[in-house]
């Protein structure tokens, strides 16, 4: 089976209820098991920074897809919760990026893995290393190493709930 770190955020709409949606569409996946979900972060907005906070989750999945049967899940989750792009890095009712997909390099048109801006980014950071599996592989060493450079009270990265888990996700 492969190990793969999605991370998942929204600014729009009832935000938690989006979250546990997109889990729970992930996990009715007959080829995809949930096997654990970060807590809930509320993060400042980075790159277009006027609009309104997000709320960040990092969730761990184990399947048997290939990666970019992975990405094409994403977008169908996406697009069922009514995703409309409108601008890069605007806002949006829900974001599927795959982090890291066992410990492969993926550069292809559609897909780059480990996700090109992953390891600048608190908020990916903080739920990804909440959920980490041990022993961590040299991405997620990486990402544990960078995360400690990091002055975390000036990222706005706020734990907003702690979960209990895969269950409170997969039953909306
Ligand atoms: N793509 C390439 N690699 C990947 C990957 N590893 N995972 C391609 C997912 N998609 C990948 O994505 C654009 C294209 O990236 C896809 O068609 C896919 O083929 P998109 O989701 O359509 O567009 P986007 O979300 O606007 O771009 P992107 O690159 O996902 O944006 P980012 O960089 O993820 O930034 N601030 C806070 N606090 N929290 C957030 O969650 N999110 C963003 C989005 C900005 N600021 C944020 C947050
Ligand atoms: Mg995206």
């Amino acid at each position: 089976m492969n190990k793969v770190y999605l991370s998942l955020g929204t600014n729009i709409g009832d935000r938690e209820h989006n979250l546990k949606y997109a889990v729970h569409m992930l996990q009715k996946d007959k080829d995809v098991k949930v096997c654990d979900v970060s807590s809930i972060y509320e993060t400042a907005p980075v790159g277009y920074t006027e609009q309104a906070s997000f709320l960040n989750i990092a969730v761990l999945i184990e399947t048997s897809y290939s990666p970019l049967e992975i990405l094409e899940l994403c977008q169908s989750v996406e697009n069922k919760l009514g995703r409309i792009r409108e601008f890069r890095w605007g806002p949006r009712i829900i974001d599927l990026d795959i982090l890291l997909y066992n410990q492969e390099n993926i550069e292809s048109e559609n897909l780059i893995v480990p996700h090109p801006r992953m390891f600048e980014r608190a908020f990916v950071l903080v739920p990804l290393m909440e959920i980490a599996q041990e022993p961590l592989t040299s991405y997620l060493q990486k990402a544990k190493s960078i995360l400690s450079e990091m002055d975390i009270d000036q990222e706005g990265i706020n734990k907003w709930k702690t979960t209990n888990g895969v269950e409170e996700f997969v039953q909306v």
